[in-house]
């Protein structure tokens, strides 16, 4: 009996370096795990069905490596890629370890910071390319302040634009053809980060040179930091057409950045966001940016890789449950009121439409009236992912066969 929950390289999913190859530091404590080898992780990944992974410049070559140390560590990751059949779909900078970067990278109040940091993202832009990959990620860890006297805010504004605007040309001249994705970020590590959620990049995006290469990364925990709903966070995003890639992990609302298991804390809002991507038809990457809780050893990291792909699977077959249940089906129907004429009225303004709008009564009183049924189809829909709704899949119906 084949597992169903078993991951393949078609359900696009992909890890960062950064992320199974956490060693466990945090503000308070010193590593707990000790470093994997990047073609170590690529081979693991890959065996528990993995379809690519991610990288900063700094996961695969260490700042100041010398030219022979970098081709070495690439040829390494190179192969271990080919042998395993990964991809790396994504690449990014890291701007934010180096003390250089503490007081931003493209929005530091120093030139040759700034400069230093276009010099840096071209260099990891050409690995990223070298190693295939198309999506290429913003993340300003440093781009915020703490003391609001230093009074660059619009100036930090503009030189993050020229910033973006100098590497989307870097990208074209080089024949790269980068689609850029920008990832915002309420706070930590800098107190306040500019850019704090996922409609603020898009309004962001529209003030660029070539708004059509830049979309938006959103990520689970970031929104979800803010107490914001992550789900309406990416439908906005995807509505703007700028769903250019996804990070996926958990969070409790109102802490530290805890980059927690997909699924791990929120599971009704881990089945919305899934049941949003599979509706709407997106086709990127599945990226989890999350890690292993500071306690476990490598078994609990491939436990934790695994747990992200499976619950991903688990909530995306909980989503087709829901599309197929007659009774959530039936409340759904009822919860839609549709009228063609009114349609006929407000799908587009005429002089005449808003003429006889304005002359139509309306039963105030009983539209006011009216049960819409929301408890009912949000009972129904708990009962589903608790697992006690029979009759609809095998999969959730204990001593049933798995006929897959
Ligand atoms: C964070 C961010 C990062 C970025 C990564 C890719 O909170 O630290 O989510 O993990 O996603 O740097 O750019
Ligand atoms: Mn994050
Ligand atoms: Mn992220």
């Amino acid at each position: 009996m084949s597992d169903p929950f078993q991951p393949t390289r078609a359900d696009k999913f992909t890890f960062g370096l950064w992320t199974v190859g956490n060693v466990g530091r945090d503000p308070f404590g010193e590593p707990t795990r000790p470093p994997l080898s990047a073609p170590h992780l690529v081979e693991k990944l890959a065996g528990l069905g993995a379809y690519g992974v991610n990288l900063h410049d700094n996961d695969l070559v260490p700042a100041g490596a010398r030219a022979a140390e970098r081709d070495r560590l690439v040829r390494e990751f190179t192969q271990a890629l080919a042998d395993h059949g990964l991809a790396v779909p994504m690449a990014t900078t890291n701007l934010f370890s180096d003390p250089a970067f503490k007081d931003g990278a493209f929005t530091s109040a120093d030139a040759r910071v700034r400069a230093y940091a276009l010099q840096k993202t071209m260099l990891s832009m050409d690995l990223g390319h070298e190693l295939g990959a198309q999506t290429y990620v913003f993340w300003g860890g440093r781009e915020g302040t703490e003391v609001e006297a230093s009074s660059k805010l619009l100036d930090a504004l503009s030189w993050f634009r020229d910033s973006l605007n100098f590497l989307a040309e870097y990208s074209e001249s080089q024949g790269y053809g980068y689609r850029f994705a920008l990832e915002p970020k309420p706070n930590e590590p800098r107190g306040d980060l500019f850019f704090p959620t996922a409609g603020s990049m898009l309004g962001f995006i529209a003030t660029l040179g070539r708004p059509e290469r830049f979309g938006v990364n959103p990520e689970f925990a970031h929104e979800t930091m803010a107490g914001l709903n992550f789900t309406h966070a990416v439908a906005q995003v995807i509505d703007a057409g700028k769903l250019f890639h996804i990070d996926l992990n958990d969070q409790k609302m109102g802490r530290f950045d805890q980059d927690l298991r997909f699924g791990a804390e929120n599971l009704k809002a881990a089945f919305f966001l899934v049941k949003l991507l599979e509706d709407s038809g997106y086709d990127g990457p599945r990226h989890f940016d999350a890690h292993a809780l500071r306690t476990e050893d490598e078994g609990g990291v491939w436990a934790f890789a695994r747990g992200c792909m499976r619950t991903y699977l688990i909530l995306k077959d909980k989503a087709r449950q829901f599309h197929e249940d007659p009774d959530i089906q039936a409340a759904l129907a009822a919860y839609r009121v549709e009228d063609e004429e009114l349609a006929g009225l407000t799908r587009k303004f005429s002089p005449e439409n808003a003429q006889t709008l304005k002359a139509r009564t309306f039963d105030r009183e009983m539209l006011g009236q009216r049960g819409p049924g929301l408890e009912q189809l949000d009972q129904l829909t708990a009962e589903l992912l608790l697992g006690v709704r029979g009759g609809l899949s095998t999969r959730s119906r204990p001593g049933v066969e798995v006929t897959t």
